[in-house]
């Protein structure tokens, strides 16, 4: 059995700012920042996740774009993928609702200011480069 389950996350983009969130659950993640998201569900296509990921965790209406080019190990059975994300016109702001305690808003100058999971580090460089 090759069970691998793809975990998406979030590059959203708004007026030049990449939207960095903490974590504040599990344990062992908490206090991290990432790129929001999560579990693709069986059945469910990448670019629902994003969307369904993002109105569940932060309460926003997001398009998803691209694919960031590239595939990131997390723990296994799990694999990262990255997508860009635009908020639909008259979305809420974002919010944390579950799992972060804190967003920012980061200009490219700002994105290293922030303490990224291990596993985010090369999915956020590879973000800034497709970007
Ligand atoms: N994960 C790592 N970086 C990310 C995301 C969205 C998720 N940018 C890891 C954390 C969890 C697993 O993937 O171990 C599942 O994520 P979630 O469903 O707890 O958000
Ligand atoms: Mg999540």
């Amino acid at each position: 059995m090759s069970e691998r389950i793809v975990v998406v996350g979030a590059a959203l983009w708004h007026e030049g700012r990449l939207l960095a969130a903490r974590r504040s659950a599990p344990a062992e993640l908490a206090g991290r920042w990432e790129l929001p998201g999560g579990k693709v569900e069986p059945g469910e296509s990448s670019r629902a996740a994003v969307v369904r990921e993002l109105r569940e965790e932060l309460g926003v209406s997001v398009e998803a774009g691209e694919r960031v080019p590239g595939e990131w190990p997390l723990k296994p059975p799990y694999v990262m993928q990255v997508w860009t994300a635009a908020l639909c016109p008259g979305s809420a702001a974002p919010r944390p609702l579950q799992d972060h305690d804190e967003l920012r808003w980061l200009t490219p100058a700002e994105i290293w200011h922030v303490d990224w999971l291990d596993h985010d580090v090369p999915a956020v460089e590879a973000t800034l480069a497709h970007a």
